[in-house]
Formats: structure tokens, sequence, C-alpha cells
């Protein structure tokens, strides 16, 4: 109950700063006075929804306190750049604990709560994620603008505000199916609505020229369909800085909201059909990760939230005294894959069609304010739109679009005089079957800078996907490795860790992560060692309690974690996992008292929901839990569990009860993986393939504290060359046989032999991803594993140098890179070298 007394006492105190303080008192009197005269609530009989909503009010008041100082700095900095990152997702994750964190006043906030008889865990619990994002580049965005306001690089992150992010997952019957997510429905309090920055956005009609009062000839559009953008803000503040940027996501609203001349007729519905056509653009996030679906209201959500991106961006440089010419001077921005790429073609209208540039001038503001990042090699995901819709949709930038290739087949042909073949490969416009337009292309024309997530990944874009380009334009590429932001993952996450680890090497390790090598004195100190074994036990019973709450079933915290939490995609092999939990059941099946390391096999992550093979894999790990959990012979030696509805917090609860951390993609096919390296800073040890960043991870680490298996990106590829035939590796390997028939009998579908029939048909005549290849090496490579376990103090040793030398992982490396290689941007803007 309420204690209502001390709510009056702590109004009537004189002096306190509701607003910005940051002592206990200050903070409490903030959330009563939400409590009170926002929300209309007495506070005994407030929810807990209700308390939530007032705490997260009285730390946005902090936040924007920093945000409008912020904006001021940039104010008094008219040379200064800005960065905007442009992207379809931004997986946020909740806001309440990080934000405290990095305000520092996380016992602060608990103290004032406390003392209202709230704890701020079960709020911190209570709250509901935007899941604006569907995986790794939504949740790297998210990570990127923590390090650019810790760094305190001005920046602003542009999106959309989905008003249904990514599903829901539940699994039914070992199924996965989707709800929707409807993180709006109880109120998101982070976020502001700015209807006054509103932007008209438009489609569709047709152009017409002119000649202008200079007798210049000229271009107009007129659209068929005009939308309006309402932008929605979120704050976002570094760690323990002053510096607050802002997360811009817009919403699509009709422009008339009601058409009364439909109404007065008594046409109720067509009254209000302009409205529901308008909000359909910011409704859903399409939930594909790697594998667009070429559908028209995709690349209308694209064109939506770039146009009122740039829009947006060139009012604020006009604003400032800025001009047409000099845009490129006040922003820096990013291309989150090619999902922004229509940025090109927009900013180019805009300079040309509504501020008079010449084409030359305009194409170079255009390449100097844009950078590209590639985020995958899949051919599947390299976006092309066919020709005759993205005309239809955007007529004027398809114009724009044909004079830029005219311009770069001329370039090429000039270069590379009677090399036809090369014009077509590098033409925007790909002319086979319907003609269709390579974002990929248009992006690397457009850009300065075009830079790969990870070492192998530049390489093989280098190589590869984008050889022409770099034959071409050697200059504009680099390579940045992804990074994670040890603050959410570390501080937030696993804060029995980092008190140790604050304990033992001092506190300024979230800032300057390579400051974690002074715990490699620390590996060989067995006291030491046994407090940190503590701590993953600690977070490891966590864990088991809420795997128990939702699923069902027991864990054992003395077991090995073994986790595998990602997207479910046939690169990431989830089934090569189950290969090897097959492979230790059948060995205890056929002995009983063989002497196995226990261990808990944790999956998570959601599948698209037109993807078949990936919804029967996740049947496959649950109908692998149901064979295994309870079966005598076991003797709960070997768990399974798929801990339904990946989040970005749930992941949160799982990373830091991980000893084991899955990274088994296809050498060549995961571009760089961030999961790896958020597992790895919370100490478990990785399993992985010469992948992504798993290979920058374990030289960093030491290949002796990595374990390693697996074909390399380059025998993938002859392998393939050669002809791969997965069935005689079947025929040749009598445990991959027994443990593959295992399967194909229906001993894991109640005798059904056709549910998993097409599973392992791939796998036996095409298994692009090479699963049967690796089996061996990954069957061996855990058995390592299983060795160094019963070694307590040799896995605890390798576990905090893995932590020790992670320091090259923060998201705070990559943005300095971004900074030096890309923006040549500096801290409050400042342009540094090579700023244009
Ligand atoms: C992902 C890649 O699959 C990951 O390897 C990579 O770490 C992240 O991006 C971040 O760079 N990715 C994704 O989540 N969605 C895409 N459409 C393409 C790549």
């Amino acid at each position: 109950m309420f204690p209502s007394v001390a709510v009056t006492e702590a109004a009537s105190e004189p002096g306190r700063d509701v607003r910005t303080g940051l002592d206990p008192a200050s903070l409490m009197q903030a959330v009563c006075d939400y409590l009170y005269y926002f929300q209309g609530r007495h506070p005994a009989t407030a929810s807990r929804n209700d308390f939530y909503l007032a705490t997260a009010y009285a730390v946005r008041d902090r936040l924007f306190q920093r945000g409008i100082q912020s904006l001021d700095a940039l104010l008094h900095r008219p040379d200064g750049r800005t960065v905007a990152y442009l992207s379809a997702e931004f997986l946020m994750g909740p806001q309440l604990a990080a934000n405290l964190v990095n305000l520092g006043i996380q016992d602060a906030m608990r103290e004032a709560l406390w003392r209202m008889d709230i704890r701020l865990e079960d709020l911190i619990e209570h709250e509901v994620e935007p899941g604006l994002g569907n995986g790794g580049l939504g949740r790297l965005a998210a990570c990127y603008l923590d390090s650019l306001a810790t760094l305190e690089i001005p920046a602003i992150g542009y999106g959309i505000r989905y008003e249904f992010g990514i599903f829901n997952q539940q699994i039914r019957d070992g199924w996965q199916v989707e709800l929707t997510d409807k993180w709006l429905h109880l109120g998101y309090p982070w976020e502001v609505a700015r209807p006054e920055r509103a932007v008209a956005v438009r489609y569709g009609g047709y152009t017409e020229t002119y000649t202008d009062e200079d007798g210049r000839y000229r271009v107009r559009w007129i659209p068929a369909e005009i939308v309006k953008g309402v932008p929605h803000d979120t704050p976002i503040l570094g760690y323990r800085v002053k510096t607050c940027n802002l997360l811009r996501l817009w919403r699509a609203e009709a422009v008339q909201t009601f058409d009364f001349e439909a109404f007065n007729i008594g046409d109720y519905a067509r009254a209000v059909e302009d409205q529901v056509t308008s909000e359909t653009i910011s409704k859903v996030l399409y939930p594909n990760d790697a594998s667009p679906q070429g559908k028209a209201l995709r690349l209308k959500q694209q064109y939506f939230f770039v146009a009122c991106a740039i829009e947006d961006m060139l009012r604020a440089h006009l604003r400032f005294g800025g001009t047409p010419a000099t845009f490129h001077k006040r922003w820096a921005a990013q291309l989150n894959d090619t999902h922004p790429t229509v940025a090109v073609p927009e900013l180019m209208r805009l300079l040309l069609d509504d501020h008079g540039l010449e084409w030359d001038e305009a194409w170079e503001v255009t390449q100097k304010t844009f950078g590209y990042t590639n985020h995958t090699l899949l051919p599947e995901a390299l976006e092309t739109w066919p020709i005759d819709l993205f005309g239809a949709l955007l007529p004027r930038h398809l114009e724009i679009v044909f004079e830029i290739n005219r311009r770069l087949c001329d370039g090429i042909r000039r270069v590379y005089p009677g090399d036809e073949d090369r014009v077509r490969r590098m033409s925007l416009i790909e002319e086979q079957g319907r003609r269709s337009l390579r974002m990929a292309n248009l992006a690397c024309v457009g850009s300065h800078a075009i830079n790969g997530v990870a070492a192998l990944h530049t390489e093989l874009l280098k190589s590869q996907v984008l050889s022409d380009w770099v034959a071409m334009f050697p200059e504009r590429f680099c390579n940045i490795t992804n990074g994670v932001t040890p603050r959410r993952f570390v501080v937030v996450a696993n804060p029995g860790q980092s008190k140790l680890i604050s304990e033992t090497i001092g506190d300024d390790w979230p800032i300057h992560l390579d400051a974690l090598r002074r715990l490699e004195t620390h590996a060989d100190d067995p006291e030491f060692r046994a407090r940190w074994r503590d701590v993953k036990h600690a977070n490891k019973r966590q864990l088991a309690a809420v795997i128990k709450e939702r699923t069902g079933i027991s864990v054992d915290p003395d077991s090995l974690f073994d986790i595998q939490v990602k997207r479910i995609h046939e690169y990431k092999r989830q089934h090569l996992n189950v290969l090897h939990i097959l492979t230790l059941y059948r060995r205890l099946k056929l002995n009983p008292d063989l002497d196995v390391v226990p261990r808990t096999f944790v999956f998570g992550g959601k599948a698209a929901p037109g993807y078949q093979v990936a919804k029967l894999i996740i049947k496959l790990v649950g109908a692998t839990g149901d064979l295994v959990n309870d079966d005598p012979d076991v003797r709960g030696r070997l768990k399974v569990v798929f801990f339904p509805n990946f989040s970005v917090k749930n992941g949160q609860a799982i990373y830091p009860a991980a000893d084991l951390s899955e990274q088994i993609s296809t050498a060549g096919q995961e571009a760089s993986g961030t999961g790896n390296m958020k597992f790895a800073l919370n100490g478990a040890l990785t399993i992985g393939t010469l992948d992504g960043a798993n290979i920058e991870i374990r030289d960093e680490v030491g290949a002796e504290n990595f374990f390693l298996f697996g074909l390399t990106a380059d025998e993938v590829r002859s392998a393939k060359a050669g002809g791969y035939a997965p069935r005689a590796i079947y025929e040749q390997n009598d445990e991959l046989r027994a443990v593959v028939d295992l399967i194909a009998s229906g001993a894991l579908a109640g005798g059904d032999t056709t549910l998993f029939r097409s599973l392992v048909d791939g796998l036996l005549w095409h298994d692009p991803f090479m699963v049967l290849a690796d089996y061996q090496s990954y069957v061996a490579c855990q058995e390592r594993v299983a060795a160094l376990w019963r070694d307590p103090e040799a896995w605890s040793r390798m576990s905090i140098l893995n932590v020790a030398r992670m320091g090259k992982f923060s998201s705070d490396r990559s943005i300095r890179d971004y900074c030096e290689r890309v923006w040549h941007v500096g801290p409050l803007g400042a342009p540094t070298e090579g700023a244009p």
C-alpha cells in the first residue's frame, strides 16, 4: 500500500528540483507529481503501469534537459556536422534501465520508488520494448545511437514509427505462432510527437517540364497522392555525459484526416478512407530478416521515411543559415543497408527541382553526404525494384535515376572502352527479365564511402559482389567491424559481472572497453575465478527460473548452458546444433552410463512468417526437447529448451547466463554477427566457424581460447565448385547417418515420417549450407568443449581472458571508425580531417 503521508511530506519540502534533481527525494516527488497532475492518479490506486509511466516521465524530463542543452551547443557551432543515421529499423530495447544507468541514477531511483513501496525491478520487468526491427541490423542501429551520444557526436536516427513492430512469437505444439505486437497499447512514455514539424510526402502522378523566369529548363512533379509524416522524438542520452541526441521516427497520417464532404452525404466509411490508406504506410514492420519481399508498400515505406528525413535535414540546414549547396557540410548521412537508398535521388530531386542547382553541383553535394553500409552478401537479400513499380510510385526519381545511370555508364565506357559486359554488370538497371532497379548499385554510385561490417565480409564484398565497383572506385571502400554497447549488454544486463569487474579494475571500462585488459592478470587468481564462477552461477539460476516460468522445463544451473539465440535461418545452422544434440542423445541411449557433461541447450529466435524451412527448424528443436528431456536413460543430463519470443529484453536475461555461445554459420555467410560479441562480453566461450566477426574475436581472445571448427569460406567455395555431394558424407559417417535416420524415422514426430522429410531431403541432396560437411568437425569440437568443462578452473580462466580481450568490440570503437573514415566528424560536430 502506498504511504501517502510520505508523498505529502516530499511534496512540501522546499527547494527540491522535481524536473532535474537526481537525488532520491527529488525523483520521488517527480514521480508523484506525474501520477497526480499528469496522469490524474491517486498513488493508492495507481497500477504498476501508472508507476512505470510516471517513472519514465520523470526520467524523460532529465533527458530533455540534456537534449536541449545539446541542441544549444550545436547552434553555437555553425561549422559543425551532424550524423544522420538512416535506417528502416531501430531495435531499441527497453529504455528505463538503460536511461537510469546512463544518467547514473539507478540507485537513487530505486530508493525513491522504495519509499513508495514500489520495486524498481518490477517496473523494469513490466516495460514493453518497441520491436521496430528484425535482428542484427536494427539492433546495431540502436547500439550506434548509444555510442554516438556517449562520444558526444551530434546525431539523429531517422526511421519509421511502425504501429506494429516485429510480431510476438508464441510456441504452440512446437510451432511458431505470430501475434501482433501492440507495443503502444499501454502508452509509450519515451517519445513526444511533434505534429508542427510534419512533412508532406508525395507519391505517384507524373512530371512535366517548364521554363522558369530565367529561361531555364526545369521539371516539376505533379503527385497523385500526398501523405503527412509526423515526427515522434525519443531522446538518446549518452553514458554519464551531457550529450543527448534524438531518434526521430515518422508516423504516416492523412493530410486531411476527415473528409467532411463525404461525411455530410452519409458515406461514413469513405470519410475516413484517406486516413486509413495513409496510415497503412507506417502500420507494420516487414518481418523478413535479410530477405526482402518486393512489395509496393515496402517501397512506399522506404520513400516515406527518407523523404521526411531529408526534408527535415534540409529545413534545419537552411534555418541555421546554410545554403542548398553546402548541405553536405552540415550533414553526414549513413545508409543502413540499401533500404534508405532512395535518399540519393531524393536529395538530387530537391537540389535540382526545388533549389535550382545544376546537375554537377547537386551530384557533388549528394555524394559527399552519403555513406553506404552493406550488411549481407546473401544474393536473395540484394534489393531490386521493378522499374514499372518504382516509376509508378516515384516518377521523378526514376528520371533522375536514369540520368545518374546514363552518366555512370558513360564513365565506365571511358575507363573500360568496349567492355559492355562490365557496363551491364554495373548498370543501375537490371535488363534481364522484369527490368529492375538495383539498389546496391545506386547506393554505391551515390556514396563517397562504402563499407562492410567485418573484415572477412568486406573482403568478400570487394572480391565478389562489388568487385567491379572496387576496380573503378577503390578509394571508396573500407571495413568497419561492428560493435555492441557495453552499457546495455554488460552494465544493465549483467550487474553481477559489472560489479565484480569494477571492484577489480576500476569503473571506467564501460567507456574505455580496452581497460578490460586489466582483468588478464586476475585470470590466474583462484579466488577471483571463484567469484567469477559465482556471478555466472547466479545468472544461470535466474535464467533457469525464467525458463521454468516460460516453458515449464526445469533445467540445472550446474549444467553447461549451451546457447544459440538469433534469427532462425538455414545459414545460421540451428539444425547443425540439433544434430549434435541428437548425437549425444543417441550415445546415451546406446550406453546410459556414459559419462557425458550435463548440458542445457537453449535456442531462441524468430523465423520469418513465410519461411517454411525456418519454421520447421523451430519445430525440430521442440521435438528434440520432447524426445530428450524426459527420457529416463538421459537422467536429466541433456535438456533442450526453445525460449519463446527472443527480443532485446529476453537477450539481456540470456547472454549473462551463457557458458557456451553458438556461432556456427557456414563460413562466408554471416556478415558479422553481433550476438557473438554480446555472449563473449558476458563471459561465454565461443564455438564457431571462421565467419564474420568470429574471426576477429578469435584473433583478439587468442586461438587457444576459442573453439574453432568447420570449413573456411574458401574451402566452402571450392567444395561447392567441386560438386559437393552431401549424400556421400552421410553414407560414410555412421554416427551422422544414424542421427539423420533418427530424424527421418518419425521418432521425433510421433511416428510421422513425413514431418521432417523436406528438411532431411534438403540436407541429403542439396545442403547449400554445408551442414553435413561440417558435422564431424563440429561434434569433435564439442568434445573439446566438454573436456574443458570438466576443468572448472581452466574454463573460468578462459572465460575471464575472453572478457578481458573483447575491448575492440565496443560500438564506441565502431563509431570512432565511422567518424574517422566516413563521416569526418568529431565530438560536438567539429569537422575533422577529410571533412568536405
Ligand atoms: C545482419 C547480418 O546478418 C549480421 O551478420 C550483422 O551482424 C548485422 O546485420 C549487423 O551488421 N543483417 C540483418 O540483420 N538484416 C539484414 N537485412 C541484413 C543483414
